[in-house]
């Protein structure tokens, strides 16, 4: 039975769990959520009685429904084991887990949009504050992922194998050039292993502009 991903083509949550989908070669119904239109499609009745947390990605597989990224990798690799996302090893696997959640926990859910949204409103920022805001953030947390990445990566984020690290580092990383970061010369280790993902093309077909609902495919 096809799942169902509900997904916003800039969102780097969805972006994670597009590339495992991909990963997993699991053909999927891509159902997108605009973010931004009238005030947000993820905030009417119809999408919040889905997932009352207002977000994307949100995941359906048969009678099973699930938002949070991590989450829906763990279920997607446990449903779908080959090829794995997670190492096996204990010690690589927390490694794993820590590079994802510098990401996870400490640079996305700062800058999402709905926390721009109210430092917008109510301290009065405006596009250059706001945009200086997670810029700071994301320098944050590239520069304890810069240190671990020197520990921890060869070809990719955790030795020469993709894990769900490179699946969280991408989509940031994407969204890091959005906010004119210059990660091939303030990150090496985070640029060199950005590159090599793309050499796979499971990473460029999970790319925002490629999905359905990418703008310049919808010209309005
Ligand atoms: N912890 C959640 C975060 C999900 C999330 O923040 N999604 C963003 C897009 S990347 C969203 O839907 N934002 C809506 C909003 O901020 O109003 C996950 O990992 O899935």
């Amino acid at each position: 039975m096809k799942p169902t991903l509900y997904s916003y083509w800039r969102s780097s949550c969805s972006y994670r769990v597009r590339i495992a989908l991909n990963f997993k070669e699991v053909e999927y119904e891509y159902r997108p959520v605009h973010l931004v239109n009238d005030g947000g499609e993820h905030k009417k009745s119809e999408f919040t009685e889905l997932n009352p947390k207002q977000e994307v990605p949100f995941f359906i597989h048969g009678s099973h429904s699930l938002s949070q990224s991590m989450a829906i990798l763990q279920y997607i690799d446990d449903q779908w084991p080959q090829p794995e996302l997670f190492p096996k090893d204990a010690k690589l696997k927390s490694q794993c887990l820590q590079l994802c959640e510098i990401i996870n926990s400490g640079i996305q859910p700062i800058q999402n949009l709905k926390v721009m949204s109210v430092i917008g409103k109510r301290y009065n920022a405006d596009e250059k504050e706001k945009a200086s805001w997670s810029r700071y953030w994301i320098v944050e947390g590239f520069k304890a992922l810069e240190k671990e990445l020197e520990k921890t990566s060869g070809h990719f984020s955790i030795k020469d194998t993709v894990t769900v690290a490179d699946l969280f580092l991408v989509p940031q990383c994407y969204n890091a050039k959005r906010f004119k970061i210059d990660l091939e010369n303030e990150y090496p280790k985070i640029f060199k292993v950005y590159k090599n993902c793309f050499e796979l093309e499971e990473f460029r077909r999970a790319l925002p502009e490629v999905q359905p609902d990418a703008p310049d495919k919808n010209p309005v």
